[in-house]
């Protein structure tokens, strides 16, 4: 199918990346579910090798199934090209590898991802690389924290669980004329909702197990980013520390970015629903979602997101023991953690996703023992609010 830069987001999610398969036409991309690539003759091997010569070679150098994903993911993001990985961590490992060398300095958002604040304080650091963690929803705090070895600001928007933003463009801006590399973590709005690429990130980050997959079904990630990038990482962290996505889970993303237009436009709406639901409920203390007019940085939101998607965290009145009380009443909405799913999905951060985070950290960035996070899925709207009344009440 050819594809141009002029089609919608819609028909791109269709369409990109397709080609017709040669030996029978199936419209469907084929599952190319082999581990090696057989070559005619020993030169043919020899010269894919020397990259003389372009062909597969070996699953964990590239598949024609990942293939097809990493191009319709790239323009979706908008990128000159893009890499799979068999988990959101293994491409942030990938990436943060690649860019971090001994002696350098990371700035990160202070509400991040559990695993992503490990790696970053547990793992990486005993290679001689510092990480400092800031509220990136102030510039002026990220400005400061860069020191003359800053080589990455790595950026979580919406952050997890608290939804605080980063101001992508002003925080690039900086960036750029420091020379130092950007990476945002898009997990939370797909690429259907926020374009960071476009308003300056050098590399997008996406657990896809999340709303790219979108059924619950796959643990997967991806990297999006100029061809440069990607293809130094695709040799280097990608190649040699081999967190490869399997040529099946490629498969299933295919089939989920096809409906995540779709799929996210009734979970921004739903979300925004219930959303008002929790905040003019009596027992709500306080509800963090950027489409709500009360969410401290919702002209940020407007302006930066095209929508605001499913995920939304609070607390009731009653603090941790009312969001307990809640988590085991609720019938609807499924208690566990991950996101993005067509279910609703209900977790406690602090005990949960988060807990890996020192507890002095977790207050520090605001993720109190009080803190429900919600991704709202694609049920009936009413249906989730009537779970939620009565998992309050
Ligand atoms: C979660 N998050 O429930 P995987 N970046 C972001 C994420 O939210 C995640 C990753 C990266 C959750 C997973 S907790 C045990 C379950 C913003 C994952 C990492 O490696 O695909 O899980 O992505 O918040």
């Amino acid at each position: 199918m050819f594809m141009t830069k002029k089609h919608d987001f819609k028909t791109l999610a269709v369409h990109a990346g397709q080609k017709p398969d040669k030996l029978h036409g199936a419209l469907a991309t084929p599952l190319y579910q082999t581990s090696t690539f057989v070559f005619d003759n020993v030169q043919q091997g020899a010269n894919r090798f020397a990259g003389e010569e372009t062909g597969y070679i070996y699953t964990r150098l590239g598949n024609p199934t990942q293939a097809v994903l990493e191009e319709k993911m790239a323009a979706l993001e908008g990128g000159e090209a893009a890499l799979a990985f068999g988990s959101g961590m293994a491409a942030v490992s990938a990436v943060l590898m690649y860019f971090l060398k001994s002696g350098d300095h990371v700035v990160h958002s202070d509400a991040i991802y559990g695993c992503t604040h490990s790696f970053l304080h547990e793992i990486i650091c005993d290679y001689n690389v510092s990480a400092t963690s800031v509220d990136t929803s102030d510039v002026q705090k990220v400005k400061d924290a860069i020191k003359p070895n800053t080589k990455v600001i790595y950026l979580e928007t919406p952050a997890n669980p608290t939804m605080k933003l980063c101001d992508i463009e002003a925080i690039t801006k900086i960036a750029k004329e420091a020379g130092i590399v950007v990476i945002v973590d898009n997990t939370f709005m797909s690429p259907y909702l926020q374009s960071p690429l476009e308003l300056g990130a050098d590399v997008v980050l996406h657990s896809a197990t999340k709303y790219i997959g979108g059924h619950g079904d796959v643990v997967a990630g991806l990297l999006v980013g100029s061809k440069e990038i990607m293809d130094g990482i695709r040799m280097t962290t990608l190649k040699d520390i081999g967190g490869i996505i399997a040529p099946f889970d490629a498969w299933l993303l295919i089939r989920g970015l096809k409906t995540l237009a779709v799929r996210m436009d009734r979970t921004c709406e739903n979300a925004q629903k219930v959303a008002e639901f929790l905040e003019q409920h009596p027992a709500v203390e306080k509800v963090h979602y950027p489409g709500l007019p009360s969410f401290p940085q919702h002209e940020l939101a407007k302006k930066q997101m095209k929508g605001f998607s499913g995920l939304i965290s609070f607390e009731l009145k009653g603090g941790y023991d009312a969001g307990v009380k809640l988590m085991n009443s609720v019938k609807l909405c499924q208690l566990a953690v991950s996101l993005g799913d067509v279910d609703t999905l209900i977790q406690h951060p602090a005990s949960m996703t988060h807990s890996v985070v020192p507890e002095e950290e977790r207050l520090e960035a605001k993720i109190t023992p009080g803190l429900v996070r919600l991704s709202v899925g694609i049920e009936d709207v009413q249906d989730i609010i009537e779970d939620l009344e009565q998992g309050i009440s």
